[in-house]
């Protein structure tokens, strides 16, 4: 079993490219939850959501996030109305929600809606919220304290940040199917995903993080960094707002006695030597997933 510690879109796409060189079921994806919000009275779990859709090969790509083929009646009624239509809920996207919704109103676990969904969608990797609690990643910044979506994608992450807290994690329980995944794992990876909001609140649930440390020789990380940008989101920006340097080894930094292994892309082959200094063991190849042979050389790294 490979269990990869997993954000929205880039851990989507290694995903999607370890199920092509490996048996899918053997592919365990603990999921970040900090995203999640309820809006409508609905919960909705954007990289749950990223990742089922993805591996489904139902995933809206020009977005990043949503289903193909989305149309959006729902969400211009809904603006019409006045009512809070800066995060867009597509129609086909609506059902997704309103069936976790109800599954939940009925006494599910978030763990339980997942699989249902994967089931009904063919997924085969095992998607884990990392905890059935609930958390929420929050930001202080120039213009107050802001939910994640509200800094994501009401404010399109530009305003400056001071600092990230994830809320209510000290209280946040790893489900069981995730502390057996991270145990019986024979490798973790931590995906390209963002350091700051899509894997530390994963790690900041207690418990984890001690088990990524102690297994340290076996974690392999993926930098989402290439030549001191990333290639979605604001990952690049919040490591200089946090003082991080931005680049592959600042994300080493973040991840300091987590990684064993680090796959960096061609473009920061001169950084290696300043990872190697860190005890790190470093390969390199082409990191961007965009074309189907490069990402499955990634997946291969990653494996190797
Ligand atoms: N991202 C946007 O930039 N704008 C949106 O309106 C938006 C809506 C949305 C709805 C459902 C969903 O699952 C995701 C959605 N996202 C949207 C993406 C998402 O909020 C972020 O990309 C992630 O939370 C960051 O990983």
């Amino acid at each position: 079993m490979i269990t990869v510690l997993s954000g929205g879109v880039g851990a989507a796409r290694l995903l999607r490219a370890l199920s092509g060189v490996m048996d899918p079921s053997e592919l365990c994806a603990v999921v970040n939850v900090g995203d999640d919000l309820v809006l409508h009275g609905l919960t909705i779990c954007p990289d749950l959501d990223t990742i089922n859709y993805t591996l489904a090969g139902l995933n809206n790509d020009e977005l990043g996030w949503g289903l193909r083929g989305e149309t959006w009646r729902v969400n211009e009624e809904l603006a019409a109305l006045g009512g809070e239509s800066w995060f867009r809920l597509g129609d086909r996207d609506l059902a997704t929600h309103l069936y976790r919704t109800q599954r939940l109103a009925e006494g599910a676990t978030k763990s339980q809606v997942t699989a249902e969904l994967s089931r009904r969608w063919g997924v085969a990797v095992r998607l884990l919220p990392v905890t059935n609690d609930p958390i929420a990643t929050e930001f202080d910044t120039e213009i107050g304290r802001l939910s994640f979506q509200e800094y994501f994608v009401r404010h399109q992450h530009d305003v400056r940040v001071h600092s990230v807290r994830v809320r209510d994690v000290e209280a946040a329980r790893p489900t069981d199917e995730v502390l057996e995944a991270l145990r019986g794992a024979e490798r973790i990876v931590i995906a390209p995903s963002n350091p700051i909001i899509s894997i530390d609140p994963i790690l900041q649930v207690p418990g984890v993080r001690e088990i990524v440390r102690r297994r340290s020789d076996d974690v392999v990380a993926v930098s989402p960094i290439i030549n001191g940008v990333a290639l979605k989101g604001p990952a690049d920006r919040l490591l200089f707002e946090l003082g991080h340097e931005v680049s592959c080894v600042g994300v080493a930094d973040v991840y300091s006695g987590l990684v064993g292994r680090w796959i960096i892309d061609e473009a920061d082959r001169d950084q290696t030597s300043a990872l190697e200094e860190r005890g790190l063991d470093v390969r390199v190849t082409t990191t961007v997933m965009a074309r189907s042979d490069d990402a499955r050389r990634l997946a291969e790294a990653v494996l190797a």
